[in-house]
């Protein structure tokens, strides 16, 4: 970083002609690898992204399925640091679908000129630290070889898709599309589909399905928690305000619980403010409740999210609306979730899901009650029917969190490998960098509040920590920085201990945030839950400290 020109020019001119250097490298092309070429570059760094994707945009880039939307509301999910482009980008929803998100990366990436530092279509596979020069060697797929100072893994959290292992699956003769790699020219018009999956991903994507499809099967393993999210087009009136007063706004979502500050309000949380016992409720206020609120009634009470006999009622409240909006009494019960809390799982915003099941071209397929035996030729093979399906789409989810970094062959000085210090539930310190990985950040990694929280100022706030962090180790002459075990091992137990009493950790909870949906994955639950105002604080103590918890050399 102090002279990367020489440093080039010294390895080009003989030892090995192919490597290059930068002083940042960084993987990934999507909200964090772009903010972090934008933010490397303005303080003078080399910098280089690697995205595997052929266009950047991460998670907006891949997740392409009709109906993906965010569930923050677009004035708050984007970027803060430039002011000019707060005041120029229109949002034309309250959430934002997948098409616009892209459309805004596409027109930050040309905006701030970054496309020069980002290399597409490349992937990459390893690296190794040597401990010498204290500076990563880097591979990629294209079997280039590049030097950097510092990595930055912008890699997301919700980037490895899950696919399933169903029997038979190679021998179906029609499309098997995931919805986390959906293609660009596909014509599902009159199909009969097959949708496996009712997370988030499963959830959007039902209602748009169905209005195309001959016939859509939705197969189905748990029923899931979902809310209207009465999405409906920006108010410009809204707009303007949060426009004006947008300083206060990023301040707000930095000291909040969840990264938002709520200006312009938050529809889905139209409720009054839970202060009350359900356990102390009387079967009328629970109607009244419901007749007012409906999906939303079970968050009007404050025991559900500590007490498993509240949060159970809360359930059952939920069940009863399922079974006021779909028809059919057998498909109401199986839509009904059962068996774990409301607030375990990441809550779902959806836009006409039990609706979608009121028509006649959509069958829910419970698999409690009829599992799927294999995938034939021409369908799918059910403990109690063959069911004839064009299209197999499958919305099974992530390896989350830390997939995307076991894909990776990282190395630190010793030889060790990352992965399996992630196999065994390593939590990195402040989920920004793991103890034995010198230089080696991660962006809104595990230990952060990351998924909790909105993702976009997470992802600010890491990279604004990475880059003061640089300057100093810059200004002191000083190659390296790494966490400490014992810093890390501390964070670790706090971050666990921030969990307990929620329904995150229930016994019967079984989530991604848990690694649950990864056979293998050990238990620990990944993000950081005590609010991500709070975290801010502690990082900046953290600097404050002279980083306090993180050895430098
Ligand atoms: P999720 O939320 O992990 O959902 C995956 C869904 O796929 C879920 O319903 C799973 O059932 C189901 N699944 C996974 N494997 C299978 C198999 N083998 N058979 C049947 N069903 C299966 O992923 P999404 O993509 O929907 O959402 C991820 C996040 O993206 C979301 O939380 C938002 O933050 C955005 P299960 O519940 O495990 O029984």
């Amino acid at each position: 970083m102090d002279d990367n020109q020489s440093r080039t020019a010294v390895i080009e001119d003989g030892r090995t002609p192919s490597t290059r250097t930068v002083d940042v490298l960084v993987v990934g092309a999507g909200f964090a690898g772009l903010y972090a070429v934008y933010k490397f570059r303005q303080l003078g760094f080399t910098v280089r992204a690697f995205e595997a994707g052929e266009a950047i945009g991460g998670t907006w880039y891949w997740n392409r399925y009709p109906g993906a939307r965010c569930d923050v509301p677009s004035l708050e999910y984007s970027y803060s640091f430039s002011p000019e482009l707060e005041q120029e980008w229109e949002w034309s929803e309250f959430f934002p679908a997948q098409d616009e998100i892209e459309r805004y990366l596409n027109y930050v990436a040309d905006r701030f000129d970054l496309r020069r530092d980002v290399q597409l279509c490349t992937t990459v596979v390893g690296m190794s630290f040597d401990e010498c020069a204290k500076t990563w060697h880097v591979d990629t797929d294209l079997d280039d070889k590049w030097e950097a100072r510092f990595v930055v893994m912008a890699t997301g959290c919700l980037s490895v898709p899950v696919v399933p292992k169903l029997e038979g699956m190679s021998s179906f003769e029609g499309k098997v599309i995931q919805t986390s790699r959906w293609p660009s020219d596909v014509d599902l018009d009159g199909a009969r589909i097959a949708l496996v999956g009712t997370g988030s991903s499963g959830v959007q994507i039902t209602p748009e399905l169905a209005q195309i499809a001959k016939h859509l099967y939705v197969f189905q393993r748990s029923a899931a928690f979902s809310w209207p999210s009465k999405n409906a087009p920006m108010d410009p009136a809204i707009q303007a305000a949060v426009k004006q007063q947008y300083r206060d706004v990023r301040l707000a979502q930095r000291s909040s619980p969840g990264g938002v500050s709520g200006f312009g309000g938050v529809p889905i949380l139209d409720v009054p403010r839970p202060d009350k016992r359900i356990l102390a409720a009387s079967e009328n206020e629970l109607l009244d409740a419901l007749d007012e609120y409906g999906f939303g009634a079970c968050r009007v009470w404050d025991d559900v999210a500590s007490d498993p006999q509240a949060n159970e009622r809360a359930v059952e409240l939920y069940r009863q609306m399922v079974h006021r909006v779909v028809t059919n009494t057998d498909t109401a019960e199986s839509l009904s979730p059962r068996g774990y809390p409301i607030g375990c799982k990441r809550p779902v915003l959806d836009n006409g899901y039990f609706q979608a099941f009121n028509r006649d071209n959509v069958t829910l397929i419970d698999l409690r009650l009829e599992p799927i035996e294999r995938v034939t030729k021409a369908g799918i093979q059910t403990s109690a029917r063959h069911i004839e399906i064009d299209v197999l789409v499958l919305a099974t989810g992530f390896d989350a969190m830390t997939g995307a970094l076991t894909r990776v062959d990282i190395r630190g000085p010793n030889g060790q490998k990352l992965r399996d210090e992630l196999r065994e539930g390593c939590i990195a310190l402040l989920g920004l960098q793991f103890s034995g990985y010198p230089n080696l950040f991660t962006i809104t990694g595990p230990g952060s509040p990351s998924v909790l929280s909105n993702m976009v100022p997470g992802i600010e706030h890491h990279i604004e920590w990475i880059s003061e962090c640089l300057v100093y180790l810059r200004e002191r002459g000083l190659k390296s920085i790494e966490s400490t075990a014992t810093a890390q091992n501390e964070w670790a137990e706090e971050v666990q201990r921030a969990a307990i009493g929620t329904m995150y950790v229930a016994d019967t909870c079984n989530s991604w945030y848990l690694g649950a949906n990864i056979p293998g994955k050990k238990r620990v639950f990944l993000p950081y839950i005590g609010g991500f105002g709070r975290y801010v604080t502690v990082c900046q103590e953290v600097v404050d400290g002279g980083y306090a918890g993180f050895r430098t050399s």
